[in-house]
């Protein structure tokens, strides 16, 4: 293990800890150095920093998993299966909850190593015959959400477009019992509208590319993606990267093994396939210059799928009923409104259904023998993203990103220095650029981004995205995240349009596109179309629309604010588990195997604070425990401590320590917790703790078989 430890050749340092300067460059190097011999994961301390290879490595086998299961962090090269198999481990002994927070940029790797860690759970946990259908499903919910809720888009071809977080559950024996996943906000415009490069969400190409001739028929599809409107805009429907029809498999299977019935299947192809109809569904002006229908087959197609009257979802989408005291007025659509109603429906019925899926995915995985002692969560969502145009869905899922990054501030490097302060161990403070600012900016109450902007949505009358805009410029002033065309100055103005804003994120600048922000965030649907799909035919489709909205006269909450919401209550269920730390880098903007663009990788080793948290933890300790809760463990180790200490826990376990021979450089005395610097320290007592177990064990039963 010593040997592991201090390991210095050719294939750079595992520990950034043991770099013998914390020097940016120093890092780099020694990044660069691993990458290039394939090494994609290094330690500091127990947090991994991954750094997408875009290649496959031989090293996530049953072998390799094998050789992980119970070994300590410094043993063996780093591998995500060291943290997965150490918070696994933590969870057991201390019969507390846990979480892995993985994070980085978009394309970075996240969802490949939530996927690794839960393989490895389901390799390595013991189970039973019965257990085994929980580990199958838990695996296979992967496909089926990523066909539903991840896309290609010019990031990365397998985006996730939605937030996941995912408890596994395990009982006092270390099985996994069960699972909940909760999902966040997925970026529903996709539905609709891609952008030049991108796809709509990868379970429309892999019906139209997979389905069996059969199914396509019941379901009035043509065997072409070219065919579809909201399939084609990207113009990139077919991508060789992307194995559609393979997938296309995994997923009716999956769906089998989560125990999607044969009804709900065929249900949630048909509101797969009415999406695709409705996109179709074009108006032309009639001779008053109102919408009207040019084809009515597709409009039949998505009656039949839905089971809902044709006619009267061709008026809904034609012309609005207002209901005045006893009369009824009809106003009738142009035809950019019938597109957007047209376009609001299929956004509606494609999210919800996603949503239904993820219930039926967390009834499929729900405990059912209640024994459940403690979880690891899962946290796995949409990175990071820049792009040439950038809209609400980026600003929501960018302020995402800076709340977790303001978590993990807040876990590792705020609260480990207030730490040592409110334990009096001197400590010099380590600077970091705190996000809070930027968080408060985007969600702070009455004032944040996030409250304009839900204003801007209530205010009747004449309320735009510009006049938003224009509020925007008026409350944040001279903000030093907050940037318009107003207010930048002459250098940066030049590259802002009239209806942009641009925030200064934690990860870098992105500049918003005003347009559609108040539409996105209020997600009307008309009340006649929302009645239409309460009496569909379609079970799903009934059930998302009957359920979902309980209490139709209370206007609902905005998108932004019910995903602040969200964001707030996960922080909190958060903080009170036990973090791991996964950093994921990515290596190359264009996917290239192998390569490493060092000025992008520095710049997330910048913004992710891996530097700060380096040096934190290199002056820091790397455990602490109570004291109290370290001599009961370790008293045996003592014969002054053992079997009774009678003193102050404090005293015992200095007489503790000294027993066990720690060096004054390897421990800190705090007030209430005793600190220890380097976890070999601790695994050193925890190996004579098992060793001492091990020969009391012995003697017990010597004494018993003497009787
Ligand atoms: V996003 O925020 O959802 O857009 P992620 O989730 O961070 O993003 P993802 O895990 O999907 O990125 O990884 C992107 C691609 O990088 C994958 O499709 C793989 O092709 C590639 N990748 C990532 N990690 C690994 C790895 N450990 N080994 C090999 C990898 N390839
Ligand atoms: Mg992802």
């Amino acid at each position: 293990m010593e040997g592991a430890l201090i390991a210095r050749d050719k294939v750079g340092i595992q520990d950034f800890v043991l770099l013998d300067e914390t020097t940016e460059t120093a890092f780099l190097d020694n990044l660069k150095k691993r990458f290039e011999k394939d090494l994609i994961y290094t330690y500091i301390g127990t947090l991994v920093v991954s750094l997408n290879p875009y290649k496959e490595l031989d090293i996530y086998n049953p072998l390799q998993m094998e050789l992980y299961m119970g070994v300590t962090f410094f043993e063996l090269p780093p591998h995500i299966y060291a943290l997965a198999d150490n918070a696994y481990h933590a969870m057991l002994a201390e019969l507390n909850d846990h979480f892995i927070l993985i994070s980085g940029e978009s394309g970075a790797g996240k969802t490949e190593a939530s996927k690794k860690i839960l393989q490895y759970y389901a390799f390595s946990c013991p189970s039973t015959a019965r257990l085994n259908s929980v580990r199958d499903k838990m695996l296979m919910s992967n496909p089926v959400l990523e066909a539903f809720g991840n896309a290609k888009t010019l990031k990365n071809d397998n985006s996730s477009r939605f937030g996941k977080y995912m408890d596994i559950q395990f009982n006092s024996e270390g099985e996994a019992v069960g699972g909940h996943i909760l999902n966040y906000l997925l970026e529903k415009s996709r539905v609709v509208h891609q952008n030049h490069g991108e796809r709509n969400f990868h379970i429309f190409y892999q019906l139209v590319e997979g389905g069996d001739e059969a199914l396509l028929r019941q379901l009035g599809l043509e065997k072409d993606c070219l065919y579809y409107n909201y399939l084609t805009q990207g113009e990139c429907a077919i991508v060789s990267s992307i194995t559609d029809k393979t997938d296309w498999k995994t997923v009716k299977n999956a769906l089998k093994v989560i125990e999607v019935n044969e009804s709900d299947t065929s249900d949630l192809f048909g509101v797969v396939a009415s999406v695709l109809h409705l996109g179709n569904v074009e108006f032309d002006p009639d001779s008053r210059g109102h919408a009207s229908l040019n084809n009515n087959t597709e409009l039949r197609w998505v009656s039949t799928l839905l089971g809902v009257s044709a006619q009267t979802l061709q008026e809904g989408l034609t012309f609005r009923k207002i209901e005045a005291q006893n009369d009824q007025v009809f106003s009738p659509f142009t035809i950019d409104h019938a597109v957007y109603v047209r376009d609001a429906l299929a956004k509606a019925i494609y999210g919800r259904t996603f949503t239904w899926l993820v219930h039926q995915v967390n009834e499929s995985l729900e405990n059912k023998d209640e024994t459940k002692m403690a979880v690891i969560g899962l946290l796995d969502i949409y990175g990071f993203e820049v792009f040439y145009v950038n809209s609400f869905e980026q600003f929501c899922i960018n302020y995402c990103n800076e709340k977790l990054q303001q978590l993990f501030i807040q876990l590792t490097l705020k609260s480990e220095q207030e730490e040592y302060q409110a334990e009096d161990i001197e400590w010099e403070s380590v600077q970091f650029f705190n996000n809070k600012i930027i968080c408060d900016l985007v969600e702070e109450r009455y004032r944040g981004i996030i409250s304009i902007l839900d204003e801007e949505c209530l205010r009747p009358g004449d309320a735009t995205d510009l006049t938003f805009l224009e509020r925007l410029e008026e409350k944040m002033g001279n903000h030093p995240h907050f940037v318009t065309h107003r207010l930048a100055d002459i250098t940066t103005r030049k590259t802002l349009e009239r209806g942009d804003f641009r925030l200064l994120h934690y990860a870098g600048e992105v500049t918003y596109c005003v347009v559609g922000f108040l539409d996105k965030n209020n997600d009307l649907l008309y009340r006649n179309i929302k009645d239409l799909m309460c009496q569909s035919k379609n079970a799903i489709v009934r059930e998302c629309f009957s359920t979902m909205d309980p209490d139709s006269r209370r206007r609902p909450e905005t998108v932004a604010t019910q995903f602040k919401s969200s964001l707030l209550k996960l922080t909190e269920s958060l903080l009170a588990k036990h973090a791991w730390y996964v950093r994921c880098l990515k290596s190359n903007e264009s996917k290239k195997p192998g390569q490493l663009d060092e000025a992008l990788v520095r710049h997330q080793v910048k913004y992710l604070g891996l530097m700060e948290h380096l040096r934190v933890r290199r002056a820091g300790f790397a455990y602490r425990r109570r004291f109290d809760v370290f001599l009961q463990r370790y008293k045996p180790l003592c014969p002054a401590t053992w079997p009774h200490w009678r003193g102050l826990p404090m005293d015992g376990v200095e007489v503790l320590v000294q027993h066990l021979g720690y060096l004054p450089y390897e421990y800190k005395m705090g007030r209430t917790k005793i600190f220890i610097r380097h976890p070999r320290t601790l695994y050193a007592t925890e190996d004579a703790f098992e060793r001492c177990k091990h020969e009391l064990a012995t003697k017990l039963q010597a004494k018993y078989r003497g009787y």
